[in-house]
């Protein structure tokens, strides 16, 4: 079993999109463990994303993560990596793939709707920024 981190960004909160991310989530047999509305201030999204700080898009990410509610949501599943990578599409929604919710509900490459963690050490790292373990529900 690996775990991977959602989150559903700011832009698909605000378009009321979390109901129907939920439910391709769901579709798709990944277990949710773990799922909050929050917010966070630039400096907890600063931290978040300090693997892309020498990106030039990292301000801008910053603010946008931090610019209203996000829903982070822990997930397992064999193989989530890989399969939540593939469910959320390409980076850029121009580029996503029919049928993933990036192609359904992004607006752009830095308002894309959805965060999946890149790697197995990631996501277990990635879940525990948002998650105690105790908080994550182990046997439903
Ligand atoms: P992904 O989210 O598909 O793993 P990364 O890891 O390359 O993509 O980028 C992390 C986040 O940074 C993206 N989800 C997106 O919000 C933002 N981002 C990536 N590339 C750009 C860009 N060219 N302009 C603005 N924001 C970007």
């Amino acid at each position: 079993m690996e775990r991977t981190l959602c989150i559903i960004k700011p832009d698909a909160v605000r378009l009321n999109n979390v109901g129907n991310i939920v439910a391709m989530i769901q579709a798709a047999g990944f277990r949710i463990l773990g799922m909050k509305l929050t917010k966070i201030s630039p400096e907890v999204a600063g931290a978040f994303y300090e693997v892309h700080k020498e990106r030039p898009f990292y301000g801008e990410l910053v603010n946008f993560m931090s610019s209203g509610a996000i829903v982070p949501i822990a997930l397992e599943k064999e193989n989530a990596i890989a399969d939540w990578r593939a469910l959320i599409g390409a980076t850029d929604p121009a580029e996503a793939a029919e049928g993933t919710i990036r192609k359904n509900y992004a607006t752009s490459k830095g308002e894309n709707a959805v965060h999946g963690s890149d790697s197995v050490e990631n996501g277990l790292r990635e879940v525990g920024f948002f998650f105690s373990e105790s908080e994550l529900i182990n046997n439903a």
